[in-house]
C-alpha cells in the first residue's frame, strides 16, 4: 500500500466506507444470500442508468470460477476526469465516497432502482476487491480497490481500443468476512435478470456462469414488447379471454408510466407494479391510479353498452380485477418510497398521470374491440355475481337454525353426531331415498334424497348454484360452510357417499355433484372424503342364493363359476335402478359396511382435474355423455 496516497479527503472516504462495512444492514438490507445478491443488483443498476439514459444497449452478467461477479455494459464509460471536488479521478471517486453518484458524472438520467448513486461505494466497501475498467477516448483505464474499498493506485490507462468501443467493465469479490455466503445462485440472478430485461424494453441482458464451464454462452434476455412480454409470460400456462396484450404508455415531466394487461379465465389477480425496476410490493400512487380508472372505466362500458342495467349495481375494484394479469411500470426521477418496507409509491402527481393515462387507453380499447369488450365485462359480473353469492352462502351458513328447519324436512340425519362414525348417503330419486331411509343404520348413516338433477356449478356462477335448493340443503349437511368460510374441521360426516343408479342419468349426476364438490369444497374430495356407492347391475337366483354383480363381468364369471345344472336354472335379472330395490337389498348391496363397494373419489391433480371437469361440462351433450360413460372421473377401487 502507498501511504503518500492517504490525505485529508482519503480519511474521510474510508471512515465513509468503514461505517458501510459497520454497519452493512443499513445500505443493503441483510448480509444474507439475500444482501450477496444485491450487490449485483446495484452494479447492474448503474448500467441499466446509462441504458436509461440512451447509452447503453447491452449488458452482460458473468459468475466467475471464484465466485467473483463481473458486471459489462457499453454506455459512455464512467467519466475519467479528476474530479475538481475530490482531486482524484471520478471513477475513483464513484467507487469510494458515498452519496457520489449521478452528481459526479454530470447528471444523467438517473432513475434505475439501487442506493441513489451509492451503490458502487458500497459494494466497493463490502467486497474483498474490485476492478474496474473504462473504455472511452481510444484507451483502457484501470484501477483496482482493495483493503476495505482503497485504491492500490490511481486510476492509469492499461491499453489502447477501439475508437467506437466505449463502456464500463466491473468485477468485485464480495467479502466473505462480511456475508454469510459468498455463494451466486444462478436461479435467482436469472429470474431477476429476466425481469430487468422485461422492464426496461429493447435492453438486452445476458447472464453467464462460469463456474462450471468456461464454454457456456449463458443466456441472453432481451423483449421488444416489454412489459407486454412480461404479461405474455406470466400468462403462458393459463388461458388469456382476449388474443392481444393491452399496453398503454404516457408521461409527464420526466415521470414515464406504462401497464400491460390481459384477462385469463382464472380467479385470482396477478398484478405487479414496478418504479425505476424496483417492485412495490405494497402498491402505491402508480397502482392506485390505475385500479381506479380501470373500476370506472369497465363499469361506464358495462352501462354505455347495456351489459349492466339501471338497476344492476356497480362492479367493484374486486370484480374487475378477477383473472388479470398486470404490469404497471414507472420511470420516476424522485420517487418517493413509502412504508415499512418502502415498498409503496408515495408521490401523489402519479395517481393522476396513472389515471390518465390507463382511463384514455383503455376506454379506446374497449370501443376498437366490442368482442373482447363483452368477454371483459361479463367476466367482471360473474365476479359480482360470485361476489354476492359467496356473501350469501356465508349468511345461509350462519344462520343456522333457519337452515336447519330448511334441510332437516329433507335430511334423515343420523343420531350419532361423531363425524369420524358419520356417513352421508345423496341418494338420487325419493323412492331410493325412501328405501335408503329403510335401510340405512340410523346411528351412522345419514340420507338426503334429491329430487332430479342438481344445477351444474360449472355453468352457473355461485348465486344460481346457491338459489338451487338442493345444492343449499347440501351445503347446510355438510357443515363446513363455503368459499373463504370452509372449515375441513367442521365436516359432519367422514364419509360422503353419492348414490346414484349404475345408468348414464346416474353417471351424470354423480358428475354434478362431484363438480359442486370440486368447486366449492374442494378439500374434502382432496382428503379423500368422497366416495361412489356402487349398487349392483345384475341380481342371480338359484334355489335360495341370492348373488349379485357389479357389472356384466362379474356376473358372467359369477355364472361361468357354477356347475351347469345350477347355472341352467339361474333367474338373472338386471336391476333398473336402486328405486327397485327394497329396503333390505339396498342395505345388502349398497349400504351395509361389510357388504357394499365403494369408489373413492380422488383429486391426485387438481388442474387436470378441473380441465376434465371443464370437457364434461362442455357445451356439446353428445361427446360429453360419451366421456362420462367411458372415464367419467378418475377413480380407485376401493372395497370397504
Ligand atoms: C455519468 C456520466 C457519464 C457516464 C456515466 C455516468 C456512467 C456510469 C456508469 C456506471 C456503470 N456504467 C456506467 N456507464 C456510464 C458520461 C461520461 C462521459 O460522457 O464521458
Amino acid at each position: 500500500m502507498n501511504e503518500q496516497h492517504y490525505d485529508a479527503s482519503d480519511i474521510q472516504v474510508l471512515e465513509g466506507l468503514e461505517a458501510v462495512r459497520k454497519r452493512p444492514g443499513m445500505y443493503i438490507g441483510t448480509t444474507d444470500v439475500k444482501g450477496l445478491h444485491h450487490l449485483v443488483w446495484e452494479i447492474v443498476d448503474n448500467a441499466i442508468d446509462e441504458s436509461l439514459a440512451g447509452y447503453c444497449n447491452n449488458i452482460e452478467i458473468i459468475i466467475n470460477k471464484d465466485n467473483s461477479v463481473t458486471v459489462r455494459d457499453d454506455g459512455r464509460g464512467i467519466p475519467v476526469e479528476i474530479h475538481p471536488k475530490t482531486k482524484i479521478s471520478t471513477v475513483e471517486t464513484v467507487y469510494t465516497v458515498l452519496h457520489a453518484g449521478g452528481k459526479f458524472g454530470g447528471g444523467g438520467y438517473k432513475v434505475s432502482g439501487g442506493l441513489h448513486g451509492v451503490g458502487a461505494s458500497v459494494v466497493n466497501a463490502l467486497s474483498k476487491w474490485v476492478e474496474v475498467k473504462v473504455y472511452k477516448d481510444e484507451k483502457i483505464y484501470f484501477v483496482r480497490f482493495e483493503d476495505g474499498g482503497h485504491a492500490k493506485e490511481p486510476l492509469k490507462v492499461i491499453g489502447k481500443c477501439d475508437p467506437n468501443r466505449t463502456g464500463t467493465v466491473v468485477t468485485f469479490k464480495p467479502d466473505p468476512d462480511i456475508f454469510d455466503t459468498d455463494i451466486f445462485d444462478y436461479n435467482t440472478l436469472k429470474v431477476r435478470t429476466r425481469e430487468l430485461a422485461f422492464l426496461n424494453r429493447g435492453l438486452k441482458i445476458t447472464l453467464r456462469d462460469d463456474r462450471d464451464d468456461e464454454d457456456t454462452t449463458g443466456e441472453t434476455f432481451i423483449y421488444e414488447g416489454g412489459i407486454s412480454e412480461y404479461v405474455k409470460f406470466i400468462n403462458q400456462e393459463k388461458t388469456p379471454i382476449h388474443e392481444d396484450i393491452i399496453h398503454l404508455e404516457g408521461s409527464e415531466d420526466d415521470v414515464i408510466f406504462e401497464v400491460a394487461m390481459q384477462y385469463t379465465t382464472g380467479y385470482n389477480e396477478n398484478i405487479y407494479s414496478f418504479v425505476n425496476n424496483i417492485n412495490t410490493h405494497d402498491g402505491g400512487t402508480h397502482e392506485e391510479g390505475v385500479k381506479r380508472a380501470l373500476t370506472r372505466v369497465i363499469n361506464n362500458y358495462a352501462r354505455k353498452s347495456g351489459i349492466l342495467k339501471e338497476k344492476d349495481e356497480s362492479l367493484t375494484g374486486d370484480d374487475v380485477k378477477e383473472g388479470l394479469t398486470m404490469i404497471i411500470s414507472c420511470k420516476h426521477p424522485n420517487p418517493q418510497f413509502e412504508g415499512q418496507t418502502k415498498g409503496r409509491l408515495g408521490n401523489s402527481e402519479v395517481r393522476k398521470l396513472a389515471d390518465n393515462v390507463f382511463s384514455e387507453g383503455f376506454e379506446k380499447f374497449l370501443l376498437e374491440n366490442p368482442d373482447d369488450a363483452h368477454l371483459i365485462v361479463e367476466k367482471a359480473i360473474l365476479a359480482c355475481r360470485a361476489r354476492n353469492a359467496a356473501r350469501k352462502a356465508r349468511e345461509i351458513t350462519r344462520k343456522s337454525d333457519l337452515a336447519v328447519t330448511n334441510f332437516f324436512g329433507k335430511l334423515s340425519d343420523c343420531k350419532s353426531k361423531d363425524p369420524k362414525v358419520s356417513e352421508i348417503f345423496i341418494v338420487e330419486g325419493d323412492s331410493a331415498g325412501g328405501s335408503a331411509k329403510k335401510g340405512r343404520d340410523s346411528m351412522t348413516q345419514a340420507i338426503l334424497p334429491l329430487r332430479g338433477k342438481i344445477l351444474n356449478v360449472e355453468k352457473n356462477r355461485l348465486d344460481r348454484a346457491l338459489s338451487n335448493e338442493e345444492i343449499r340443503t347440501i351445503i347446510t349437511a355438510f357443515g363446513t360452510g363455503i368459499g373463504e368460510e370452509f372449515n375441513l374441521d367442521k365436516l359432519r360426516y367422514d364419509k360422503i357417499i353419492i348414490m346414484t343408479d349404475a345408468d348414464v342419468d346416474g353417471s351424470h349426476i354423480r358428475v354434478l355433484l362431484l363438480t359442486l364438490f370440486y368447486r366449492f369444497f374442494r378439500p374434502i374430495v382432496e382428503k379423500g372424503h368422497v366416495y361412489a356407492a356402487q349398487p349392483p347391475l345384475f341380481r342371480i337366483m338359484h334355489g335360495k342364493t341370492r348373488k349379485y354383480a357389479l357389472d356384466e363381468q362379474e356376473k358372467n364369471d359369477y355364472l361361468a363359476s357354477l356347475p351347469e345344472n345350477i347355472r341352467s336354472r339361474a333367474e338373472i335379472a338386471r336391476m333398473k335402478g336402486l328405486g327397485e330395490m327394497d329396503a333390505e337389498e339396498l342395505n345388502e348391496t349398497t349400504m351395509d359396511i361389510n357388504k357394499r363397494v365403494l369408489r373413492r373419489i380422488t383429486v391426485d391433480d387438481c388442474v387436470a382435474a378441473d380441465a376434465i371437469f371443464e370437457k364434461l361440462m362442455g357445451d356439446e351433450v353428445e361427446p360429453r355423455r360419451k366421456f362420462i360413460e367411458e372415464n367419467a372421473i378418475k377413480v380407485k377401487n376401493l372395497d370397504i
